[in-house]
Protein backbone atom coordinates (compact mmCIF):
# COMPACT_ATOMS: atom_id res chain seq x y z
CA UNK A 1 0.00 0.00 0.00
CA UNK A 2 1.30 3.58 -0.92
CA UNK A 3 0.92 6.16 1.94
CA UNK A 4 -1.69 8.02 0.95
CA UNK A 5 -4.83 6.05 1.54
CA UNK A 6 -8.14 5.99 0.11
CA UNK A 7 -10.81 7.73 1.09
CA UNK A 8 -13.95 5.44 0.64
CA UNK A 9 -12.34 1.82 1.21
CA UNK A 10 -14.91 -0.38 -0.22
CA UNK A 11 -15.18 1.58 -3.65
CA UNK A 12 -18.71 1.07 -4.02
CA UNK A 13 -21.13 3.20 -5.86
CA UNK A 14 -25.01 2.97 -6.59
CA UNK A 15 -24.28 1.62 -10.20
CA UNK A 16 -21.68 -0.64 -9.14
CA UNK A 17 -25.16 -3.00 -8.02
CA UNK A 18 -24.23 -5.53 -10.85
CA UNK A 19 -20.41 -5.87 -9.56
CA UNK A 20 -22.20 -8.17 -7.40
CA UNK A 21 -24.84 -10.05 -8.10
CA UNK A 22 -25.10 -13.50 -7.51
CA UNK A 23 -23.82 -15.63 -10.12
CA UNK A 24 -26.97 -17.31 -10.70
CA UNK A 25 -28.37 -14.43 -11.32
CA UNK A 26 -25.93 -12.85 -13.49
CA UNK A 27 -25.88 -15.63 -15.98
CA UNK A 28 -29.26 -15.58 -16.59
CA UNK A 29 -29.52 -11.97 -17.12
CA UNK A 30 -26.02 -12.53 -19.22
CA UNK A 31 -27.99 -15.38 -21.05
CA UNK A 32 -31.36 -13.41 -21.66
CA UNK A 33 -29.26 -10.46 -23.35
CA UNK A 34 -26.69 -12.82 -25.57
CA UNK A 35 -30.05 -14.03 -26.87
CA UNK A 36 -31.39 -10.55 -27.32
CA UNK A 37 -28.22 -8.96 -29.25
CA UNK A 38 -27.80 -12.68 -31.22
CA UNK A 39 -31.13 -11.70 -32.81
CA UNK A 40 -30.36 -8.52 -32.84
CA UNK A 41 -26.95 -9.03 -35.31
CA UNK A 42 -28.12 -11.54 -37.26
CA UNK A 43 -31.07 -9.31 -38.12
CA UNK A 44 -29.02 -6.19 -38.82
CA UNK A 45 -25.67 -7.17 -39.80
CA UNK A 46 -25.36 -8.60 -42.65
CA UNK A 47 -21.73 -9.70 -42.20
CA UNK A 48 -23.12 -11.79 -38.89
CA UNK A 49 -25.97 -13.00 -40.76
CA UNK A 50 -24.36 -14.37 -43.70
CA UNK A 51 -21.45 -16.08 -41.78
CA UNK A 52 -23.82 -18.07 -39.36
CA UNK A 53 -25.92 -18.72 -42.76
CA UNK A 54 -22.97 -20.41 -43.49
CA UNK A 55 -22.61 -22.52 -40.52
CA UNK A 56 -26.16 -23.20 -40.37
CA UNK A 57 -26.82 -21.40 -37.38
CA UNK A 58 -29.40 -19.77 -36.55
CA UNK A 59 -30.37 -17.41 -33.38
CA UNK A 60 -32.37 -19.91 -31.39
CA UNK A 61 -29.89 -21.85 -31.50
CA UNK A 62 -28.53 -20.08 -28.37
CA UNK A 63 -30.41 -21.73 -25.54
CA UNK A 64 -27.65 -21.69 -23.00
CA UNK A 65 -24.53 -19.81 -22.21
CA UNK A 66 -22.07 -22.51 -23.81
CA UNK A 67 -24.09 -22.18 -27.38
CA UNK A 68 -22.26 -19.06 -28.10
CA UNK A 69 -19.40 -21.30 -29.01
CA UNK A 70 -21.94 -21.81 -31.82
CA UNK A 71 -21.51 -18.73 -33.31
CA UNK A 72 -18.56 -17.48 -35.49
CA UNK A 73 -15.62 -14.99 -34.63
CA UNK A 74 -15.33 -11.79 -35.49
CA UNK A 75 -11.86 -10.25 -36.12
CA UNK A 76 -10.20 -6.96 -36.72
CA UNK A 77 -10.11 -7.10 -40.61
CA UNK A 78 -14.27 -7.53 -40.68
CA UNK A 79 -14.00 -3.94 -39.29
CA UNK A 80 -11.68 -2.55 -41.85
CA UNK A 81 -13.56 -4.10 -44.69
CA UNK A 82 -16.99 -3.03 -43.72
CA UNK A 83 -15.33 0.62 -43.30
CA UNK A 84 -16.77 3.11 -42.14
CA UNK A 85 -20.21 2.13 -41.42
CA UNK A 86 -21.26 -1.34 -42.22
CA UNK A 87 -21.18 -3.08 -38.99
CA UNK A 88 -24.12 -0.59 -38.05
CA UNK A 89 -26.95 -2.14 -36.91
CA UNK A 90 -28.65 0.89 -36.10
CA UNK A 91 -30.05 3.41 -38.61
CA UNK A 92 -27.74 6.76 -38.68
CA UNK A 93 -30.53 8.56 -36.92
CA UNK A 94 -30.17 6.43 -33.82
CA UNK A 95 -26.54 6.77 -33.84
CA UNK A 96 -25.53 10.02 -31.49
CA UNK A 97 -21.81 9.07 -31.85
CA UNK A 98 -18.41 7.42 -33.56
CA UNK A 99 -15.53 7.17 -32.65
CA UNK A 100 -12.30 5.63 -34.59
CA UNK A 101 -9.34 3.75 -33.48
CA UNK A 102 -6.14 4.26 -36.23
CA UNK A 103 -4.51 1.29 -35.66
CA UNK A 104 -1.07 1.25 -37.83
CA UNK A 105 -1.95 0.52 -41.38
CA UNK A 106 -4.24 2.21 -43.82
CA UNK A 107 -8.43 3.33 -42.74
CA UNK A 108 -9.50 3.97 -39.32
CA UNK A 109 -12.07 1.37 -37.85
CA UNK A 110 -15.28 2.89 -36.77
CA UNK A 111 -17.37 2.24 -34.16
CA UNK A 112 -20.82 3.47 -33.19
CA UNK A 113 -22.96 4.47 -30.27
CA UNK A 114 -26.85 4.95 -29.36
CA UNK A 115 -28.07 7.03 -27.03
CA UNK A 116 -28.69 3.97 -24.62
CA UNK A 117 -25.33 2.79 -25.71
CA UNK A 118 -23.78 5.64 -24.21
CA UNK A 119 -25.26 5.59 -20.88
CA UNK A 120 -24.20 1.98 -20.76
CA UNK A 121 -20.62 3.18 -21.14
CA UNK A 122 -21.06 5.91 -19.07
CA UNK A 123 -22.46 3.22 -16.19
CA UNK A 124 -19.50 1.11 -16.99
CA UNK A 125 -17.02 4.15 -16.23
CA UNK A 126 -18.80 4.81 -13.15
CA UNK A 127 -18.43 1.51 -11.83
CA UNK A 128 -14.58 1.25 -13.09
CA UNK A 129 -13.57 4.57 -11.23
CA UNK A 130 -15.92 3.39 -7.93
CA UNK A 131 -13.83 -0.20 -8.60
CA UNK A 132 -10.53 2.38 -8.48
CA UNK A 133 -11.75 4.21 -5.01
CA UNK A 134 -12.88 7.22 -6.92
CA UNK A 135 -16.34 8.80 -5.51
CA UNK A 136 -18.27 12.02 -5.51
CA UNK A 137 -16.44 14.93 -4.70
CA UNK A 138 -12.83 14.08 -6.24
CA UNK A 139 -11.29 16.32 -8.82
CA UNK A 140 -10.49 14.34 -11.99
CA UNK A 141 -7.85 15.43 -14.22
CA UNK A 142 -8.35 13.74 -17.39
CA UNK A 143 -5.24 13.21 -19.75
CA UNK A 144 -6.58 10.91 -22.04
CA UNK A 145 -6.41 12.10 -25.72
CA UNK A 146 -10.28 13.77 -26.60
CA UNK A 147 -11.36 13.20 -30.15
CA UNK A 148 -11.89 9.89 -31.77
CA UNK A 149 -9.98 8.33 -29.44
CA UNK A 150 -12.15 6.60 -27.13
CA UNK A 151 -10.40 7.22 -23.92
CA UNK A 152 -10.97 11.37 -23.33
CA UNK A 153 -14.91 11.05 -23.99
CA UNK A 154 -15.30 7.75 -22.42
CA UNK A 155 -13.31 8.76 -18.83
CA UNK A 156 -14.93 12.42 -19.10
CA UNK A 157 -18.30 11.10 -19.41
CA UNK A 158 -17.93 8.60 -16.23
CA UNK A 159 -16.62 10.91 -14.26
CA UNK A 160 -19.29 13.62 -14.69
CA UNK A 161 -21.39 10.54 -14.14
CA UNK A 162 -19.89 9.70 -10.48
CA UNK A 163 -20.30 13.03 -9.52
CA UNK A 164 -16.68 13.77 -9.31
CA UNK A 165 -15.11 17.50 -10.97
CA UNK A 166 -13.95 16.81 -13.96
CA UNK A 167 -10.62 18.49 -15.82
CA UNK A 168 -11.04 17.96 -19.69
CA UNK A 169 -7.08 18.93 -20.15
CA UNK A 170 -6.37 15.26 -22.63
CA UNK A 171 -3.27 14.30 -22.97
CA UNK A 172 -0.29 16.56 -23.78
CA UNK A 173 1.29 20.12 -22.56
CA UNK A 174 3.08 18.43 -19.48
CA UNK A 175 3.82 22.04 -17.83
CA UNK A 176 0.33 22.61 -18.06
CA UNK A 177 -0.75 19.09 -16.60
CA UNK A 178 1.57 20.19 -13.85
CA UNK A 179 0.27 23.04 -12.98
CA UNK A 180 -3.12 22.22 -12.78
CA UNK A 181 -2.49 19.22 -10.97
CA UNK A 182 -0.90 21.05 -8.39
CA UNK A 183 -3.05 24.57 -8.53
CA UNK A 184 -6.85 22.67 -8.60
CA UNK A 185 -6.47 20.06 -5.72
CA UNK A 186 -6.24 17.09 -8.18
CA UNK A 187 -7.00 13.63 -6.10
CA UNK A 188 -7.28 11.46 -9.25
CA UNK A 189 -5.66 11.53 -12.57
CA UNK A 190 -6.37 9.66 -15.79
CA UNK A 191 -3.86 8.94 -18.19
CA UNK A 192 -1.92 6.02 -20.24
CA UNK A 193 0.89 4.97 -17.69
CA UNK A 194 3.86 5.97 -20.08
CA UNK A 195 2.74 9.56 -19.80
CA UNK A 196 1.94 9.60 -16.11
CA UNK A 197 5.99 8.56 -15.68
CA UNK A 198 6.27 11.60 -18.18
CA UNK A 199 4.61 13.61 -15.88
CA UNK A 200 6.30 12.73 -12.73
CA UNK A 201 9.90 13.09 -15.03
CA UNK A 202 9.28 17.11 -15.38
CA UNK A 203 7.84 17.48 -11.72
CA UNK A 204 10.88 17.74 -9.99
CA UNK A 205 12.57 20.10 -12.58
CA UNK A 206 9.19 22.76 -11.58
CA UNK A 207 9.88 22.82 -8.41
CA UNK A 208 6.58 20.55 -7.03
CA UNK A 209 6.97 17.73 -4.93
CA UNK A 210 4.29 15.03 -5.69
CA UNK A 211 4.04 13.51 -2.35
CA UNK A 212 2.85 16.83 -1.31
CA UNK A 213 -0.11 17.15 -3.43
CA UNK A 214 -3.61 15.26 -2.45
CA UNK A 215 -3.03 13.10 -5.91
CA UNK A 216 -4.62 10.01 -4.65
CA UNK A 217 -5.08 7.69 -7.42
CA UNK A 218 -3.87 6.79 -10.91
CA UNK A 219 -6.50 5.17 -13.36
CA UNK A 220 -4.20 3.92 -16.06
CA UNK A 221 -4.46 1.61 -19.08
CA UNK A 222 -4.84 1.92 -22.70
CA UNK A 223 -1.61 0.47 -23.08
CA UNK A 224 0.03 -2.77 -21.58
CA UNK A 225 2.29 -2.20 -18.02
CA UNK A 226 3.80 -4.64 -15.86
CA UNK A 227 3.80 -5.22 -11.77
CA UNK A 228 6.84 -3.73 -12.16
CA UNK A 229 6.40 -0.97 -13.77
CA UNK A 230 2.79 -0.27 -11.20
CA UNK A 231 5.75 -0.23 -8.29
CA UNK A 232 7.80 2.25 -9.47
CA UNK A 233 5.29 4.45 -10.48
CA UNK A 234 3.52 3.92 -7.13
CA UNK A 235 7.05 4.27 -5.45
CA UNK A 236 8.46 7.99 -7.00
CA UNK A 237 4.44 9.80 -6.54
CA UNK A 238 3.40 7.73 -3.48
CA UNK A 239 -0.42 6.87 -5.51
CA UNK A 240 -2.28 3.85 -5.81
CA UNK A 241 -1.72 2.97 -9.82
CA UNK A 242 -4.62 1.15 -11.14
CA UNK A 243 -5.28 -0.79 -14.20
CA UNK A 244 -8.18 -0.29 -16.23
CA UNK A 245 -8.58 -2.20 -19.74
CA UNK A 246 -10.95 -2.00 -22.54
CA UNK A 247 -10.88 -1.34 -26.66
CA UNK A 248 -12.65 0.93 -29.11
CA UNK A 249 -13.87 -1.82 -30.83
CA UNK A 250 -16.30 -3.62 -27.65
CA UNK A 251 -16.67 0.38 -26.13
CA UNK A 252 -13.86 2.20 -24.99
CA UNK A 253 -12.28 2.07 -21.32
CA UNK A 254 -14.69 0.30 -19.44
CA UNK A 255 -14.87 -3.26 -20.27
CA UNK A 256 -12.52 -3.97 -17.36
CA UNK A 257 -10.94 -2.86 -14.13
CA UNK A 258 -9.01 -3.44 -11.56
CA UNK A 259 -10.41 -2.84 -7.72
CA UNK A 260 -8.94 -1.86 -4.72
CA UNK A 261 -6.83 -4.62 -4.06
CA UNK A 262 -5.30 -4.19 -7.25
CA UNK A 263 -5.21 -7.73 -7.86
CA UNK A 264 -6.05 -8.18 -11.54
CA UNK A 265 -9.25 -6.83 -13.27
CA UNK A 266 -12.81 -7.40 -13.09
CA UNK A 267 -14.75 -7.97 -16.39
CA UNK A 268 -18.01 -5.73 -16.69
CA UNK A 269 -19.52 -9.25 -17.66
CA UNK A 270 -23.30 -8.46 -17.47
CA UNK A 271 -22.48 -6.55 -20.71
CA UNK A 272 -19.14 -8.17 -22.16
CA UNK A 273 -19.48 -11.64 -22.02
CA UNK A 274 -15.86 -13.10 -21.93
CA UNK A 275 -14.15 -16.25 -23.15
CA UNK A 276 -10.77 -17.18 -23.76
CA UNK A 277 -9.85 -19.09 -26.40
CA UNK A 278 -6.43 -20.94 -27.99
CA UNK A 279 -5.71 -19.26 -30.40
CA UNK A 280 -4.57 -21.33 -32.88
CA UNK A 281 -7.30 -23.91 -32.89
CA UNK A 282 -10.00 -21.45 -31.98
CA UNK A 283 -10.82 -23.63 -29.01
CA UNK A 284 -11.97 -22.97 -25.43
CA UNK A 285 -8.78 -23.20 -22.93
CA UNK A 286 -8.95 -24.67 -19.96
CA UNK A 287 -10.41 -22.46 -17.13
CA UNK A 288 -7.48 -20.90 -15.88
CA UNK A 289 -5.48 -21.52 -18.97
CA UNK A 290 -3.87 -18.51 -21.01
CA UNK A 291 -5.49 -17.91 -24.41
CA UNK A 292 -6.92 -14.80 -26.52
CA UNK A 293 -9.68 -13.13 -24.56
CA UNK A 294 -13.18 -12.81 -26.89
CA UNK A 295 -15.45 -10.34 -25.75
CA UNK A 296 -19.08 -10.25 -26.91
CA UNK A 297 -21.34 -7.12 -26.46
CA UNK A 298 -24.29 -7.99 -24.81
CA UNK A 299 -26.18 -4.63 -24.45
CA UNK A 300 -24.49 -2.55 -27.61
CA UNK A 301 -27.32 -1.36 -29.95
CA UNK A 302 -25.34 0.39 -32.40
CA UNK A 303 -23.21 -1.86 -32.95
CA UNK A 304 -23.06 -5.34 -31.66
CA UNK A 305 -19.94 -7.27 -31.44
CA UNK A 306 -20.20 -11.52 -31.22
CA UNK A 307 -17.04 -13.10 -30.32
CA UNK A 308 -14.79 -10.70 -31.30
CA UNK A 309 -10.75 -11.76 -31.07
CA UNK A 310 -9.42 -9.08 -29.11
CA UNK A 311 -6.17 -10.50 -29.74
CA UNK A 312 -5.41 -9.72 -26.09
CA UNK A 313 -3.47 -12.42 -24.49
CA UNK A 314 -5.14 -13.58 -20.68
CA UNK A 315 -6.27 -16.07 -18.33
CA UNK A 316 -9.06 -16.20 -16.40
CA UNK A 317 -8.61 -16.23 -12.08
CA UNK A 318 -10.33 -19.18 -10.60
CA UNK A 319 -10.41 -17.52 -7.07
CA UNK A 320 -13.02 -15.40 -5.68
CA UNK A 321 -11.82 -11.45 -5.12
CA UNK A 322 -11.60 -10.72 -1.63
CA UNK A 323 -13.26 -7.19 -2.46
CA UNK A 324 -16.79 -8.81 -2.71
CA UNK A 325 -17.02 -8.78 -6.48
CA UNK A 326 -18.88 -11.72 -8.31
CA UNK A 327 -18.32 -10.34 -11.88
CA UNK A 328 -14.75 -12.37 -13.08
CA UNK A 329 -11.69 -11.15 -13.06
CA UNK A 330 -8.82 -11.90 -15.45
CA UNK A 331 -4.98 -11.40 -15.38
CA UNK A 332 -3.95 -7.75 -16.39
CA UNK A 333 -3.39 -7.90 -19.85
CA UNK A 334 0.48 -8.03 -20.34
CA UNK A 335 0.79 -8.88 -24.18
CA UNK A 336 -1.49 -9.10 -27.31
CA UNK A 337 -0.75 -11.96 -29.58
CA UNK A 338 0.08 -9.62 -32.49
CA UNK A 339 2.94 -7.83 -30.13
CA UNK A 340 5.37 -10.66 -30.16
CA UNK A 341 8.47 -10.93 -32.31
CA UNK A 342 10.84 -13.58 -33.56
CA UNK A 343 13.94 -12.98 -32.84
CA UNK A 344 16.54 -15.41 -34.03
CA UNK A 345 13.33 -17.98 -33.59
CA UNK A 346 12.72 -17.33 -29.65
CA UNK A 347 9.15 -15.60 -29.38
CA UNK A 348 9.46 -12.54 -27.41
CA UNK A 349 6.71 -10.16 -25.65
CA UNK A 350 8.25 -6.75 -24.69
CA UNK A 351 6.49 -7.04 -21.68
CA UNK A 352 9.04 -9.91 -20.71
CA UNK A 353 11.76 -6.91 -21.36
CA UNK A 354 10.24 -4.49 -18.87
CA UNK A 355 9.92 -6.92 -16.25
CA UNK A 356 13.57 -8.23 -16.54
CA UNK A 357 14.88 -4.30 -16.69
CA UNK A 358 12.72 -2.90 -13.53
CA UNK A 359 14.15 -5.90 -11.71
CA UNK A 360 17.32 -3.86 -11.63
CA UNK A 361 17.86 -0.77 -9.80
CA UNK A 362 19.08 1.99 -11.03
CA UNK A 363 17.34 2.15 -14.37
CA UNK A 364 13.91 4.69 -15.07
CA UNK A 365 11.12 3.31 -16.61
CA UNK A 366 11.57 4.29 -19.79
CA UNK A 367 12.80 2.23 -22.69
CA UNK A 368 12.62 0.49 -26.52
CA UNK A 369 13.34 -1.98 -28.16
CA UNK A 370 15.53 -1.89 -31.42
CA UNK A 371 15.06 -4.68 -34.03
CA UNK A 372 17.41 -4.49 -36.87
CA UNK A 373 19.44 -7.45 -39.31
CA UNK A 374 23.25 -7.41 -40.37
CA UNK A 375 24.09 -10.00 -42.43
CA UNK A 376 20.60 -11.97 -42.37
CA UNK A 377 21.02 -12.36 -38.52
CA UNK A 378 18.41 -10.48 -36.61
CA UNK A 379 19.69 -8.31 -33.69
CA UNK A 380 18.02 -6.83 -30.94
CA UNK A 381 18.99 -3.87 -28.82
CA UNK A 382 17.02 -2.39 -25.86
CA UNK A 383 17.87 1.18 -24.68
CA UNK A 384 17.00 2.30 -20.70
CA UNK A 385 17.27 5.29 -19.57
CA UNK A 386 19.33 5.38 -16.06
CA UNK A 387 18.82 7.48 -12.98
CA UNK A 388 20.59 10.63 -13.45
CA UNK A 389 23.06 9.35 -10.25
CA UNK A 390 24.10 6.48 -12.25
CA UNK A 391 24.85 8.21 -15.26
CA UNK A 392 26.81 10.77 -13.02
CA UNK A 393 28.40 8.29 -11.59
CA UNK A 394 31.86 6.51 -12.41
CA UNK A 395 32.19 4.16 -15.50
CA UNK A 396 32.25 1.17 -13.39
CA UNK A 397 29.34 1.99 -11.86
CA UNK A 398 27.72 2.17 -15.04
CA UNK A 399 29.29 -1.12 -16.81
CA UNK A 400 28.00 -3.02 -13.95
CA UNK A 401 24.35 -1.82 -14.62
CA UNK A 402 25.14 -2.69 -17.83
CA UNK A 403 26.21 -6.14 -17.29
CA UNK A 404 23.09 -7.02 -14.57
CA UNK A 405 20.60 -5.78 -16.71
CA UNK A 406 21.96 -7.84 -19.74
CA UNK A 407 21.82 -10.71 -17.64
CA UNK A 408 18.32 -10.43 -16.34
CA UNK A 409 17.20 -9.79 -20.14
CA UNK A 410 19.19 -13.05 -21.18
CA UNK A 411 17.62 -14.77 -18.32
CA UNK A 412 14.29 -14.09 -18.97
CA UNK A 413 14.63 -14.52 -22.74
CA UNK A 414 16.93 -17.17 -23.49
CA UNK A 415 18.44 -14.79 -25.44
CA UNK A 416 21.67 -12.25 -25.59
CA UNK A 417 20.11 -8.97 -26.27
CA UNK A 418 22.78 -5.43 -26.79
CA UNK A 419 21.81 -3.41 -23.88
CA UNK A 420 22.65 0.40 -24.00
CA UNK A 421 22.22 2.65 -20.93
CA UNK A 422 21.12 6.31 -22.40
CA UNK A 423 20.87 9.47 -21.01
CA UNK A 424 17.33 10.55 -18.98
CA UNK A 425 14.87 12.16 -21.08
CA UNK A 426 16.69 10.55 -24.29
CA UNK A 427 13.87 7.92 -25.64
CA UNK A 428 10.81 9.59 -26.77
CA UNK A 429 7.70 9.79 -24.71
CA UNK A 430 4.48 9.63 -25.76
CA UNK A 431 1.57 11.49 -24.98
CA UNK A 432 -0.67 8.69 -25.62
CA UNK A 433 0.11 4.98 -26.16
CA UNK A 434 4.05 4.29 -25.35
CA UNK A 435 5.90 2.90 -28.71
CA UNK A 436 8.43 0.07 -27.29
CA UNK A 437 9.67 -1.67 -30.41
CA UNK A 438 11.09 -0.42 -33.36
CA UNK A 439 11.46 -2.94 -35.85
CA UNK A 440 13.83 -1.87 -38.61
CA UNK A 441 14.71 -5.01 -39.90
CA UNK A 442 13.62 -5.45 -43.85
CA UNK A 443 10.95 -8.14 -43.64
O1 LIG B 1 -7.11 1.96 -25.56
C1 LIG B 1 -9.39 2.13 -24.77
C2 LIG B 1 -8.89 2.59 -23.45
C3 LIG B 1 -8.77 3.95 -23.20
C4 LIG B 1 -8.62 1.67 -22.44
C5 LIG B 1 -8.34 4.37 -21.95
C6 LIG B 1 -8.21 2.08 -21.19
C7 LIG B 1 -8.08 3.45 -20.96
P1 LIG B 1 -7.98 1.14 -28.31
O2 LIG B 1 -7.22 2.35 -28.70
O3 LIG B 1 -8.96 0.56 -29.24
O4 LIG B 1 -8.81 1.42 -27.00
O5 LIG B 1 -6.90 0.04 -27.91
C8 LIG B 1 -7.31 -1.19 -27.39
O6 LIG B 1 -5.24 -1.40 -26.16
O7 LIG B 1 -6.94 -4.32 -27.26
C9 LIG B 1 -5.22 -3.69 -25.65
O8 LIG B 1 -4.31 -4.33 -26.52
C10 LIG B 1 -4.68 -2.34 -25.25
N1 LIG B 1 -5.07 -2.00 -23.88
C11 LIG B 1 -6.05 -1.21 -23.46
N2 LIG B 1 -6.06 -1.13 -22.11
C12 LIG B 1 -5.06 -1.93 -21.68
C13 LIG B 1 -4.55 -2.29 -20.41
C14 LIG B 1 -8.30 1.84 -25.79
N3 LIG B 1 -5.05 -1.81 -19.27
C15 LIG B 1 -6.11 -2.06 -27.08
N4 LIG B 1 -3.52 -3.18 -20.37
C16 LIG B 1 -6.50 -3.34 -26.38
C17 LIG B 1 -2.99 -3.67 -21.49
C18 LIG B 1 -4.44 -2.48 -22.81
N5 LIG B 1 -3.40 -3.36 -22.71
Amino acid sequence: MSKKASVVPCGFHPASAPDYLPVPRLRDLQLQRLKRIVQRAYDRQALTRKRMDERGVKPDHVQSLRDIEKLPFMVKTDLRDTYPFGLFASPMNDVVRVHASSGTTGKPIVVAYTKEDVAVWQEVMVRTFAACGCHEGDIIQNAYGYGLFTGGLGAHYGAEALGATVIPISGGNTERQIMILKDFGVTAICSTPSYFLHILDRVEGMGVNIRDLPLRAGIFGAEPWTEAMRQRIQDISGIEAYDIYGLSEIIGPGVASECQEQANIHIFEDHFYPEIIDPETGEPVLEGQEGELVLTTLSKWAMPMIRYRTRDITSFITEPCPCGRTIRRVQRIARRSDDMFIIRGVNVFPSQIEAALLSVEGTLPHYQIILTRTKGLDQIEVQIEVTPEVFSDKVGAMEDLQKALAHAVANTLNIRAAVRLVEPNTIQRSEGKAKRVIDKREL
